[in-house]
């Protein structure tokens, strides 16, 4: 069966490419997804994509990712990479790999930025590459097909 890799974007990602993009870039969330859309289908893998501004639909979609047969998780938590212990639990639970991405050097920011709820439990993560970290971590993910 093809691979099945899923993308969650976390709160406020919704608005890339129409507020600060000194620190977040042009690129909008859609040219974003497409993009890795097109990668995904290239490779002959399937990728879904899901964003929400709400901590329990992110949990809700992790859960479910356990149920669609999703083999590899990318997610950029945004601010809930620092807040929550409910992400990390079902990431933990769901037990499917997953790299931590963000757009901005996390480590060059604010110091409450600098901590991760889910990195001890990722593949790996990618920070401070723009929005190139998205396909970095997808062809991580494609590169794991067995
Ligand atoms: O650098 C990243 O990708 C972040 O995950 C982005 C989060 C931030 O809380 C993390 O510390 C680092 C914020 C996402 C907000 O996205 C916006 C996009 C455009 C305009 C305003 C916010």
């Amino acid at each position: 069966m093809a691979q099945h890799i899923l993308v969650l974007h976390g709160p406020n990602l919704n608005l890339l490419g129409t507020r600060e993009p000194d620190v977040y870039g042009a690129d909008t969330l859609s040219d974003i997804n497409q993009r890795l859309l097109a990668i995904a289908g290239h490779h002959g893998a399937r990728c879904s994509v899901y964003q929400s501004n709400h901590e329990g639909e992110l949990v809700d979609r992790i859960q479910a990712a356990a149920q669609d047969q999703t083999d590899f998780i990318i997610i950029n938590a945004a601010a809930y990479t620092h807040t929550s212990v409910a992400i990390r639990d079902a990431l933990a639970a769901v037990r499917i790999p997953f790299v931590e991405v963000h757009i901005s050097n996390v480590y060059s920011r604010e110091a409450f930025r600098h901590h991760s709820y889910l990195a001890d439990l990722a593949r790996g993560v990618i920070a401070g590459l723009g929005v190139y970290g998205y396909e970095a971590a997808l062809q991580y993910a494609l590169a794991q097909r067995t």
